[in-house]
């Protein structure tokens, strides 16, 4: 049986990058289909994804009208592809930070993983031309969560990702609220807690060339406020597990 891919890619003023991210991923995926998430983008991206959609039958676009996110973006990117039935979701940004060099690795992998990161803190992972105080972000971020959670994931707020449908079934993802960094880490610890295996492959992580990055204060202190909460609930958890009295399933 064929596996259908979708690669969702969210846009938020990305007019300049998305044509060249577009390419880059049909080049070295010709079979797969893309899903642009435009939050009403006032630089015209959805405008021009609508156009590109309107000539290549692998584009599709869905347009929402206000910018309310990364999360939510992708939330609906989901949607729109269980609905349709694809075996196969990823996650990709527009600004040409993940390669489309890189898909095909991450999609061979994804026969046996549940969640596929692209990760740039794995040996072979690499990031060219970030600042110092993003690298120092990064890797600060991905230790706090990997100590917070206890778990394995070296790049757990990576947004080069694929998910298997059955996966993104399974869990549930209508409570998920988190935006920005905080929804990768979100939606790595739901499918582990879900038993889901996750898998690292590493990447080239590129920085943007034109347009400007969405990152803000308010994204980094949701990411370590919400971390900090499950970490702290999941430590209650386990220790009310080794409590007299309890049995364990
Ligand atoms: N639809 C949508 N896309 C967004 C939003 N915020 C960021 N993005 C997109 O998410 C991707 C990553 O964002 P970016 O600003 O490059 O973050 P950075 O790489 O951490 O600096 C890009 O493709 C953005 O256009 C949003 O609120 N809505
Ligand atoms: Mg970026």
């Amino acid at each position: 049986m064929v596996t259908r891919t979708l690669v969702i890619v969210p846009t938020y003023n990305e007019r300049e990058s998305l044509p060249r991210q577009l390419a880059a991923v049909h080049a070295s995926a010709p079979e797969v289909d893309v899903l642009v998430v435009d939050d009403g983008s006032p630089d015209g991206t959805g405008e021009w994804a609508a156009a590109r959609a309107a000539e290549d039958p692998r584009v599709h676009v869905l347009r929402r009208t206000a910018k309310n996110g990364l999360g939510a973006a992708y939330l609906a990117g989901f949607a729109w592809g269980l609905e349709r039935g694809y075996d196969l979701l990823c996650e990709m940004d527009a600004d040409g930070s993940h390669r489309g060099a890189d898909l095909p690795a991450l999609l061979a992998r994804a026969s046996s993983a549940d969640l596929v990161i692209g990760s740039r803190w794995v040996p072979g992972g690499e990031v060219v031309n970030w600042p110092r105080h993003r690298l120092v972000l990064s890797t600060g971020a991905n230790t706090y969560v990997r100590l917070a959670l206890g778990i394995g994931v070296h790049d757990a707020t990576a947004g080069f990702r694929v998910y298997r449908a059955e996966m993104l079934r399974r869990l549930s993802l209508t409570d998920v609220e988190s935006q920005g960094y905080c929804f990768q880490v979100d939606m790595a610890w739901r499918v582990i807690r879900a038993g889901g295996t996750v898998v690292e492959v590493p990447i080239t992580f590129v920085e943007r060339e034109a347009g400007t990055s969405k990152m803000s204060g308010a994204i980094i202190r949701e990411a370590l406020v919400k971390v900090t909460a499950w970490g702290v609930a999941h430590r209650v958890r386990q220790l009310a597990d080794l409590l007299p009295g309890r049995t364990r399933a």
